[in-house]
């Protein structure tokens, strides 16, 4: 009895500091998505409320013009929309869901970023009530130039 006593003391105190110490930053970190944007754009504004509701912790910025972003952070004129915001080293241009960030961030291919190009109706935060969304492709870009469809989404009504 006494040596289990004992045993049960090493290992409490083996894991007490554990316990007691604040686990490593990038542990508990949620990973911040800093989304560019210009100060009028509502379905930005609509986008970023969408990755809030989804989990993320966003920083929004509001900037006078995005393509200054576009540029720095690697994302072609071709796959352009309105905002550009960037997590982890990845780029995310325009109204990409949330679902799609998520599962970059957990496979984590050698990539630029993703894109929804331009504004397509019915992508989150460009959800107008009563009208169909329309198809978008959700395209992951690399700095080689190619490109891959991560996600296709179906015109619904
Ligand atoms: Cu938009």
């Amino acid at each position: 009895m006494k040596r289990r006593t004992f045993l049960n003391g090493a290992l409490f105190a083996a894991v007490l500091p554990a316990v007691l110490l604040p686990p490593a930053a990038h542990a508990t970190k949620k990973p911040v998505i800093t989304v560019y944007k210009t100060p009028t754009c509502g379905c930005c504004h609509d986008w970023v409320a969408h990755l809030q509701q989804q989990g993320f912790d966003v920083v929004a910025k509001d900037v006078p013009d995005t393509s200054p972003y576009r540029r720095q952070y690697g994302v072609p004129k071709e796959l352009a929309s309105c905002h550009t915001g960037v997590i982890d080293g990845y780029a995310l241009e325009g109204h990409v869901p949330a679902a799609d960030i998520k599962r970059l961030l957990a496979a984590r291919p050698k990539a630029r970023g993703l894109s929804v190009p331009g504004m397509p109706v019915g992508s989150p935060g460009m959800e107008v009530e009563g009208t169909r969304r329309d198809a978008f492709d959700v395209v992951l870009f690399a700095d080689d130039g190619s490109r891959k469809v991560w996600q296709h989404y179906p015109a619904r009504d």
